[in-house]
């Protein structure tokens, strides 16, 4: 599959958006303006601005914590994320949360819960139900290689498998699941090789480089639509941050980390954009800075809006509040 120069750019949209936003998230955690942890996917971008790329309006995403960029992909603005992070009352969770759970039915983005792996069912089950309608919908549910260990996820992608559910179930292997290195994870070589045991298809793409990764899933992706049945996908990319940023990552190689800031994935998008002619490195820096000013301003006008008033908590606890 040869991407279009639209796609290419809409994915490096995505991606430079997805960056300024966490970097300010980043400083904002810093500043003590926002409540909780702040977690990032800096350096995973590319794999929601890639599967955002090739899905259609019927699809269903299950972002995990690092998958801002699935969000962006699917539609969500600047606006909404800092609103949320900062638990504004106009924000997607009306102020109720203020971290990464959060989604939009308009979008087919469900909000994640944390427990690892419990999205993946739902994912599966949601797609089910939207092909019982007749829709073309596809699945495209995320997982660290750490939640890949857990029950939810084997029942999940055997579930798919034998039901044949057109579900792309993509494992981001960072390297790391908070402190756990990968050896400590699992044994089999390469962790889509589990896919040959759920009689399913397994890919490994390099994690990093968007316009690759979109170009080996496209007629994956087309062929599930037409011909339903999950896939198992492994993209390998690195952590580039903490767990979260309370999180110093003391733990992680240098070296593992300077490899992977070689192949940072906006670097990599940036290239695959001038050699394919897309956009030079100046189209690409006004790019950046025009995205770089809706941030700053989506941000600023977030800080100076309100928090839900205490007297509405209890309302949304029941459908028809
Ligand atoms: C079932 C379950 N066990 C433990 C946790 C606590 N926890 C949250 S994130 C995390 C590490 C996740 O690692 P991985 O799946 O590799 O994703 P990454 O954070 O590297 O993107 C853990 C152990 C959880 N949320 N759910």
């Amino acid at each position: 599959m040869t991407l279009d120069k639209d796609k290419g750019l809409e994915m490096l949209r995505v991606m430079l958006m997805t960056r300024a936003i966490e970097e300010r998230l980043i400083r904002l955690y810093h500043q003590g303006k926002i409540y909780g942890g702040v977690y990032t996917g800096y350096g995973q971008e590319a794999t929601g601005a890639a599967t955002a790329a090739l899905a259609g309006p019927n699809d269903i995403f299950t972002p995990c914590i690092r998958n801002l960029s699935a969000h962006i992909g699917r539609g969500a603005s600047a606006m909404d994320v800092f609103r949320q992070w900062l638990g504004r009352k106009d924000g997607p969770t009306g102020g109720r949360d203020s971290n990464v759970h959060f989604g939009s039915a308009e979008n087919g983005v469900y909000a994640m819960i944390s427990h690892l792996g419990a999205m993946i069912p739902v994912c599966v089950g949601a797609v089910m139900g939207r092909r019982y309608r007749g829709l073309d919908s596809v699945g495209f549910a995320f997982i660290g290689d750490g939640g890949t260990s857990t029950g939810d996820f084997h029942e999940a992608v055997n579930f798919a498998a034998v039901r044949d559910v057109p579900v792309v179930i993509m494992i981001e292997n960072n390297h790391y699941a908070y402190s756990t290195p990968t050896r400590e994870q699992y044994r089999c070589k390469h962790l889509v090789d589990r896919a040959a045991g759920y009689g399913i298809e397994g890919i490994r793409v390099d994690g990093n480089d968007a316009v690759a990764m979109a170009e080996a899933l496209g007629p994956v992706v087309e062929d599930i639509r037409r011909n339903p049945r999950p896939v198992l996908v492994e993209a390998d990319t690195m952590r580039m941050r903490g767990h979260g940023e309370h999180d110093d990552f003391s733990y992680v190689p240098k070296e593992l980390l300077d490899a992977y800031a070689a192949r940072d994935p906006i670097r990599l998008a940036r290239k695959q954009a001038a050699d394919h002619g897309w956009a030079d490195d100046a189209a690409a820096d006004a790019l950046a800075g025009e995205i770089q000013s809706v941030v700053d301003d989506a941000y600023k006008a977030a800080l100076a809006e309100s928090r839900p008033d205490a007297s509405t908590l209890t309302l949304g606890v029941y459908a028809g509040d």
